[in-house]
């Protein structure tokens, strides 16, 4: 299913793009019937919150058939290329559990500062999508969004240097935990005073939704969640697909391959 040009037109002006009603339910409750094959047992793979809960569980393709299948599916498949304008292939896969009363925040980032400055990925040739496998609004941690900020670049992190004077960070990135990534507490994000500045101009956009609806946005984009205080969970599954023609350069300490895919062969839909 390939998007309008006025759909192509709105992610490019925005930085994301919302399409209700991408999924059907039946092909939800498959998808979430299907979550507790994906988990195995102290897997570096699975990302715990604080309290014990699974915040991320990486790469679920390489346990699960039908998460590898969801994949490949055309209407996922067919827009990444259409927005990145090449073959793409899975730079980094994974499922955000926001278990009700447990799933905690993502404060506000990029994604890109992390594939660039961890993975040693060159240009912003990325897109996420998505997934929501349950009805999501502000109350259980919908995806927050600041339109148009995808057009900054990498802007200055908060408490930490600007990427200027990261200089040749991948080369003397020590390989630590990679958790200061991927917990709630994360390492690049926005310094606060252009965070409040953009907001200002631009406005904050809660991406509610219901199950089946799927969230496109560029590497670049402004994003967060709060945490999920509700008793619902908020499952949703992300997958990033890179151009194949912007590969990851950090060969020295790359991150491990559920982070960082290197198997760049292009996707070739199934039906
Ligand atoms: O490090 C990463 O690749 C992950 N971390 C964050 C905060 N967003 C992008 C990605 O999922
Ligand atoms: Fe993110």
């Amino acid at each position: 299913m390939k998007l309008t040009s006025d759909q192509i037109n709105r992610y490019k002006r925005d930085g994301f793009l919302i399409l209700n009603d991408c999924l059907s339910e039946s092909e939800v409750s498959f998808l979430l019937s299907e979550i507790p094959n994906t988990i195995e047992k102290d897997s570096p793979r699975i990302i715990l919150e604080d309290n014990g809960a699974i915040r991320s569980i990486f790469a679920p393709h390489t346990t699960s058939k039908i998460f590898d299948n969801l994949s490949k599916i055309e209407k996922l498949v067919q827009p990444a290329e259409q927005l990145i304008g090449n073959p793409v292939y899975i730079h980094q896969y994974k499922i955000n559990r926001k278990i009700g009363l447990k799933g905690d925040r993502w404060e506000w980032h990029q994604d890109f500062p992390y594939w660039h400055l961890d993975d040693g990925i060159l240009a912003p040739e990325l897109v996420s999508v998505m997934i929501y496998l349950q009805d999501t609004d502000a109350s259980n941690g919908a995806l927050m969004l600041i339109p148009k900020s995808h057009e900054l670049g990498i802007v200055k992190f908060e408490h930490k240097e600007s990427i200027e004077q990261f200089g040749n960070y991948v080369d003397n990135f020590k390989s630590e935990s990679h958790l200061s990534s991927l917990n709630s507490n994360i390492k690049f994000t926005i310094e606060h005073s252009i965070l409040k500045q953009i907001a200002e101009k631009n406005g904050i956009v809660t991406a509610s939704g219901q199950k089946g609806t799927v969230v496109f946005f560029h590497g670049n984009i402004f994003h967060a969640s709060n945490m999920n205080i509700t008793p619902f969970d908020r499952d949703a599954v992300l997958i990033t697909y890179n151009s194949i023609y912007n590969q990851p350069q950090n060969k020295k300490n790359p991150r491990p391959e559920y982070l960082c895919s290197t198997n760049c062969t292009p996707i070739s839909c199934n039906s």
